[in-house]
């Protein structure tokens, strides 16, 4: 009679966790996002820096840096609802269904408590570590540095031009000294565009009334990309050109050889 009255007493959370713990599939889920995290790990850390693009400055660099432990702190959940969702299909596959006595991990509360904390200290860590990243020191010291040389950008349906005030040119190649600061000036002579010299790592809207201004300093010699990365019009995705950030002497041999042209490139 006693016997029979234990075997209906219902599990204690702890019996039902271990149990949960020692169930095949969890075991392979476990196992399989392990594998998938790893996965993820090496993906971020040794591979996707080689697609990115070269790092010409400083905050170019923060962005690398950022895109590369954002996916190393994302790589155990992506790994674990991977191996979720992949365990769920070979279940389904192989026809199993799932035990009556699994535990409600949707209403149940420590898990509910601990998901949420956890989601909102990454939330918390990606908020401050942008807002840190946006204030380096790189773009402080370039911001309304004496040396800074001046670059007034025009975006408009379908082009870039620059003109470099104290230079007196106006050209379609963005070509920069290595090591001084630049300030840009952005405007737009029609609708929305945003001025992304890739390699730089800044990025702001040309606006069509107002003038935007940002700051940084190229730090290593290289070629940029000068894109548009705000859709705006049928040709937006070929609204992109060249530069070069290169030594002084290029860079002044350049300045030299435009404005023998007359000034316009
Ligand atoms: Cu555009």
């Amino acid at each position: 009679m006693a016997n029979h009255t234990e075997e209906l007493l219902p599990p204690t959370p702890g019996q039902r966790v271990s149990k949960f713990l020692s169930r095949k599939d969890v075991r392979q889920t476990f196992i399989l996002g392990a594998f998938f995290t790893l996965v993820f790990i090496i993906l971020g850390v040794w591979i996707y820096p080689h697609w990115m693009p070269n790092v010409l400055s400083k905050e170019m660099q923060a962005d690398e840096d950022i895109m590369i432990w954002f996916t190393v702190i994302s790589a155990p959940i992506a790994g674990v609802i991977l191996a979720i969702a992949m365990e769920s299909f070979l279940n389904m596959h192989r026809g199993d269904t799932p035990p009556e006595d699994g535990i409600a991990i949707r209403t149940h509360t420590p898990v509910v408590i601990i998901w949420s904390s956890v989601s909102v200290l990454f939330i918390i860590l990606a908020l401050v570590w942008g807002m840190v990243s946006m204030n380096t020191d790189a773009v402080k010291a370039a911001t309304d540095a004496p040396n800074a040389l001046v670059v007034d950008v025009t975006g408009s349906q379908w082009a870039w031009s620059f003109n470099y005030p104290a230079q007196n040119i106006t050209t379609h190649t963005l070509n920069l000294p290595v090591d001084r600061p630049v300030t840009f000036n952005i405007i737009s002579a029609d609708v929305n565009h945003s001025f992304w010299p890739v390699q730089l790592g800044v990025k702001v809207d040309a606006n069509r009334l107002t003038t935007t201004v940002i700051h940084t300093t190229p730090d290593k010699i290289g070629v940029l990309d000068v894109k548009c990365a705000e859709l705006c019009g049928l040709y937006h995705a070929y609204m992109e050109t060249s530069g070069q950030v290169e030594s002084t002497t290029d860079f002044n041999n350049w300045v030299s050889s435009i404005q023998a042209q007359g000034g316009t490139q």
